[in-house]
């Protein structure tokens, strides 16, 4: 079975940066490859690599895997799970790191921003969080990992490491690709158009909730940072906070940012915002509608079994596999 994969930290509220960037994708990209098995995951081993509260984490957890459902992703062909559940991720993680060099996970920029940010020690987990991830990946031979383009560094390494494995212990994984959205890979803040939609942003005006209520989304967007110029132009450099909008409009529409601004090019700002207030209000109605109903049902439950049962028995195999070509135990 061919196999897709991605995963999502449960930490803090999703927010519509990770929705665009990765959620909405893989919805789409059901449809796009119809013969592959989707392997979407929630990253709680990732999110401990910084303290985090125990009730809070649960909570997410549970929050997060209703909100993969509720945002449309069709059953078939899906195994949704927690990493925690499966231990061969933990096993691959240190078989791995013997193959990764210390020099290559320094190098890495999401590890030395968010090292930056830690403002009690950095763990060790922090920095071989990569490690960690392509673990993730290569455990069930993903042949292509959708993310939003800040993952592009990881997906290499993860590459990196993979044909290293397969030069010195001959076939053991399949090598990755990097897929990422054409419109929507890197959802800007509102309030610092500079910086990527953060969950992790003190903040909270930067970015939009899935799950926030109508009128603080429509705050939110008609408040966010534009410029002094007056036209819906698509401009990174000199307008960053007009071309985000832009941006957000299109992936939701799926209108290409040109015609978009051929029909707002007489639109006030006022205007312009208010029309992408509109859609993101709407998009987001039927996902919060469907999130209400799948927190409460047990039959999320029993989905996550399901995805546990089938993820646990491909990684296994793997670890195995991985575990007899280094000559690790018995032969058996
Ligand atoms: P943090 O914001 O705290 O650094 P994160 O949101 O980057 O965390 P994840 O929740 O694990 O971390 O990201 C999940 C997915 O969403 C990844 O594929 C990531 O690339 C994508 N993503 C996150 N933020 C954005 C964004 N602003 N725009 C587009 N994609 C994003
Ligand atoms: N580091 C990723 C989350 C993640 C992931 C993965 C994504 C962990 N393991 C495996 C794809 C495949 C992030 O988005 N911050």
């Amino acid at each position: 079975m061919k196999h897709i994969v991605s995963g999502i930290q449960p930490t803090g509220s999703l927010n519509l940066g990770t929705y665009l960037g990765s959620i909405r994708n893989f919805v789409k990209l059901q449809d796009t490859f119809p013969e592959h098995h989707f392997m979407l995951f929630i990253a709680d081993l990732h999110a401990i690599t910084i303290p985090r509260d125990r009730l809070e984490l649960r909570k997410t957890i549970r929050e997060l895997a209703a909100l993969y459902l509720a945002c449309g992703l069709r059953q078939e062909r899906l195994s949704l799970f927690i990493q925690s559940e499966i231990p061969a991720h933990s096993q691959v993680a240190h078989l791995l790191q013997c193959f990764t060099y210390i020099g290559e996970l320094e190098r890495m920029t999401q590890f030395k921003e968010k090292a930056r940010r830690q403002e009690t020690g950095v763990s060790a987990a922090l920095f071989t969080y990569p490690v960690l991830m392509a673990g993730d990946i290569l455990l069930y031979d993903a042949e292509y990992v959708p993310v939003g383009e800040d993952q592009t560094q990881h997906l290499e390494l993860t590459r990196d490491i993979a044909e290293r494995v397969n030069s010195r212990l001959g076939a053991v994984f399949t090598v990755p690709k990097l897929l990422t959205p054409k419109v929507g890979a890197r959802i800007m803040s509102l309030t610092e158009p500079a910086q990527k939609m953060s969950k992790s942003d003190p903040n909270e005006k930067s970015r939009i909730l899935l799950l926030d209520p109508e009128p603080v989304i429509r705050k939110r967007i008609m408040s966010a940072v534009t410029d002094s110029d007056t036209h819906v132009r698509f401009d990174k450099e000199n307008k960053p906070g007009i071309s985000n909008l832009l941006a957000i409009l299109s992936a939701l529409t799926d209108i290409p940012i040109e015609t978009l601004e051929q029909q707002h090019a007489h639109s006030t700002y006022a205007t312009f915002k208010q029309h992408v207030a509109d859609t993101v209000v709407e998009a987001l109605r039927p996902i919060q509608a469907r999130y209400q109903a799948l927190i409460q049902d047990p039959e999320l439950d029993a989905f996550l079994d399901a995805g546990r049962d089938y993820a646990a028995k491909v990684a296994m195999r793997k670890v195995a596999k991985l575990n007899h070509k280094l000559g690790l135990g018995r032969k058996g």
